[in-house]
């Protein structure tokens, strides 16, 4: 559906209203008595979330490429059918196929609680460019005091596929050098950068580049950020791996959509089953992994 399509079919929904941005990219924009959010159609991209009183939970770069084909930086970009760079395919793009699509709007409600939009992703020849199994993606994307988004993934071919998949959330912070994150003391981790097996001792602070997938930690993290006089809790569910991720200086100017200096100002936490955690799916089976994202004044 297109802008006025969607306007006309969902007016009755006082919460949502639609905008549409660079390179033809709808967004619907949420505003209820609990909380705003935005989600861009492109990419079923969350990029905003903001309880009412707060600041918004989540960040964005603002040298993110607003061009489609390439992702959005910042919010809770869908990394799916795979995490990272392919596996076999370097040429494919990082983080798989869901983030640069073009989702279907398909339904929205609202309650005194929250606002519900569910958008939708169906194999066909946009995903057989990258992916040759027959899917259906559904995300749900729940605004309210939390702000909970679940992706469930259905397999409607005929063979089983394997898939890796995260929420791959950047959250809006203080600064990295003051901020801490409890929840994974005594976790197993893979620490990408050295490429060794460690275990998290503590709570977790950063002091240079941090690219780490926790294996089978606790459901609950959360950041401690007095800078903000906040915890932002993150809650996961069927979820078996935690990604923590800052860029820190070099990265980040190494990539041309991350702004030289905003390294300080985000975090990722990212609700995931990656590498050994990735999922097998039968054909008709369904799989759903979800995040509850909330904060706490402090
Ligand atoms: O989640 C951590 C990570 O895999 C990092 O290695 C870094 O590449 C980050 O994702 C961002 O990836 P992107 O493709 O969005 O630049």
């Amino acid at each position: 559906m297109n802008l006025n399509e969607l306007r006309n079919q969902y007016q009755h929904i006082s919460s949502i209203n639609f905008s549409e941005h660079e390179d033809g990219m709808i967004h619907i924009n949420v505003c209820n008595a609990h909380a705003s959010g935005s989600i861009c159609l492109y990419g079923a991209h969350v990029m905003s979330f903001t309880p009412a009183g707060e600041e918004d939970i989540l960040w964005m770069s603002t040298e993110s490429y607003r061009k489609k084909g390439k992702p959005l930086r910042g919010g809770v970009p869908l990394c799916w059918p795979w995490f990272g760079a392919h596996p076999q395919d370097e040429s494919l793009p990082a983080h798989g196929l869901a983030r640069l699509a073009d989702w279907e709007f398909n339904s929205a409600s609202e309650t005194l609680e929250s606002t519900i939009v569910e958008l939708k992703l169906t194999s066909g020849d946009y995903s057989k460019k990258y992916w040759s199994n027959d899917f259906e993606l559904l995300y749900r994307v729940s605004i309210g005091k939390e702000l909970k988004l679940e992706l469930t993934t259905t397999n409607t071919g005929s063979a089983d596929f394997s898939i890796a998949e995260a929420l791959h959330t950047y959250f809006n912070i203080s600064d990295i050098s003051n901020i801490r994150v409890s929840g994974f003391d005594g976790c197993a981790y893979t620490d990408t950068l050295t490429c060794t097996e460690e275990v998290q001792q503590g709570d977790i602070t950063f002091n240079a580049e941090t690219d780490r997938i926790y294996h089978d930690p606790a459901p609950e993290s959360v950041i401690h950020d007095p800078g903000k006089s906040r915890k932002i809790i993150n809650l996961r569910s069927n979820s078996r791996s935690a990604v923590m991720w800052n860029p820190w200086i070099a990265k980040s100017q190494r990539m041309p959509d991350f702004g030289d200096r905003e390294y300080p100002g985000m975090l990722c936490v990212e609700t995931a089953n990656v590498r050994k955690n990735a999922l097998t799916i039968k054909p008709g089976a369904t799989h759903s992994m979800s995040a509850m994202i909330s904060s706490i004044k402090q």
